[in-house]
């Protein structure tokens, strides 16, 4: 037995399916996941002592790699002064000064601890401003395990099959409306429908839940138009796409401005830091200013606060998204080229630094067209470019990511490996 299997075999014994998270059990697609003892730069290694490519980044938040020299030595420098105060710091201040600056729109910001919180608290916010209930989300998006937005989630619940969650009440899902993502015309008949019960419409702008989906041109601003006209709150769910596709992130991509942002992942770089803001008239609702309750014993960490200090000041630097973007873009393009060399059914394609990987002919626009994707054929690719050392998210309904720290070589290693991959599924 391998070590990853002595460990998943203990794991099982005292976590539900040996994992703190659903997506990490390999559930989707079989086998058995890999502990993962050390990260460094564009690489991971396991408990077997195998060296990957990493292609997850820990589902996003490492765009500098994993152990960044900067942000380990500025959580360690924060380590030695307290680990937390539950009190106000200055840190805290200078990360949301920085979060005000770079995200178009972030009038005044609150930390939390995860993007879940971030989404969470958000939807509590519009309703509380708006006097309204109903919500409404798109099929395939995930936003976090909040009850109302675990009404046909895409991460991990599609994965799992399950399209909403057990323990969800009826009452709870019956005000959650789920629409097709990119779809303006019924977009405009459920706002013609429900515009006036509508406080909110949560998007991710680009949608990597059910593998990447990027929007269609008028699909955000169609719902920027219908927000503002009915009086609903536009939350971009930017937890996985903020500092991912561009530096200001999706509003700044898209020339789109919601009226909240959900923020996670890269603002923590790699420590638990969630965030939502925006609207100075919205956010002034939020406790102790208003009458919505929001709270976190360790909200604004100082840790995690450090490390995002430390993660977004790197994010500056001179054309450090176009290089990222290139990475990406190059990633896919030779993915691509490899499967058409063989004949295989597949496509890819890259925002910022996500992509998205199809064993389809032309990539998805839509929920339907993802589920039209051969899964299986995306297990066999997935686990043979696993036993040739690249890491790729062990679902077929997830975005990967790249890092400032994926070198030339590691993409023309992966070109390689998949190109032998695809050749073993022939
Ligand atoms: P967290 O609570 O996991 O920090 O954030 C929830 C969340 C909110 N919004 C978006 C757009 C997200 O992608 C996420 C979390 N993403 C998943 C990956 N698909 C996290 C991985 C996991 O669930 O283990």
């Amino acid at each position: 037995m391998s070590k990853n299997e002595s460990l998943f075999t203990r794991a099982q014994k005292t976590i539900p399916g040996g994992v703190n998270s659903p997506v990490r059990a390999f559930r989707a697609v079989g086998g058995t996941p890999r502990f993962i003892v050390r990260g460094e730069g564009s690489r991971i290694w396991d408990a077997d002592g195998r060296e990957y490519i990493d292609y997850v980044g820990s589902w996003g938040p490492l765009v500098l790699g994993h152990a960044d020299r900067d942000v380990v030595a500025a959580v360690r420098e924060a380590a030695g002064r307290g680990l937390s105060f539950g009190a106000p710091t200055q840190a805290e201040t200078e990360i949301a000064e920085q979060l005000a600056r770079l995200v178009p729109g972030l009038e005044l910001v609150r930390l939390v601890s995860s993007g879940t919180e971030a989404t969470m608290s958000a939807l509590r916010l519009a309703r509380g401003a708006s006097g309204r209930s109903c919500i409404v989300k798109f099929e395939g998006c995930y936003h976090g395990h909040g009850d109302s937005l675990l009404v046909k989630a895409g991460s991990g619940a599609l994965t799992l099959g399950n399209p909403s969650s057990a323990g969800v009440t009826p009452e709870t899902a019956a005000q959650t409306l789920v629409l097709d993502y990119n779809d303006v015309t019924g977009l405009g008949a459920a706002f013609h429908e429900l515009g006036d019960s509508i406080a909110c419409v949560i998007v991710e702008p680009v949608a990597g839940n059910m593998n990447l989906i990027a929007p269609r041109p008028e699909f955000l601003e169609r719902l920027r138009e219908l927000c503002t006209q009915y009086g609903a709150v536009l939350i971009f769910d930017e937890v996985m796409t903020g500092f991912r596709v561009a530096l200001r992130g999706a509003q700044e991509l898209y020339g789109v401005q919601a009226d909240l942002v959900t923020l996670g992942k890269i603002i923590g770089g790699g420590m638990p830091l969630g965030a939502f803001g925006g609207r100075r008239d919205l956010m002034e609702k939020i406790a102790p200013l208003g009458p919505v309750y929001q709270a976190g014993t360790l909200s604004g960490n100082p840790l995690a606060v450090a490390a995002g200090l430390a993660t977004l000041k790197k994010l500056e630097a001179p054309g450090f998204y176009e290089r990222l973007a290139g990475t990406a873009r190059t990633f896919c393009e030779g993915l691509a080229s490899a499967a058409r060399k063989r004949g295989i059914a597949f496509s890819a394609q890259s925002v910022g630094g996500m992509f998205g990987l199809y064993f389809r002919a032309v990539p998805p626009s839509s929920y339907a067209e993802v589920m039209q994707c051969d899964k299986v054929a995306f297990n066999r690719f997935f686990h043979a470019m696993l036993e040739r050392g690249v890491y790729l998210a062990p679902s077929a309904y997830e975005a990967g990511f790249v890092s400032a720290e994926h070198s030339e070589a590691d993409i023309e290693t992966t070109i390689a490996a998949a190109d032998a991959a695809f050749r073993s599924m022939l």
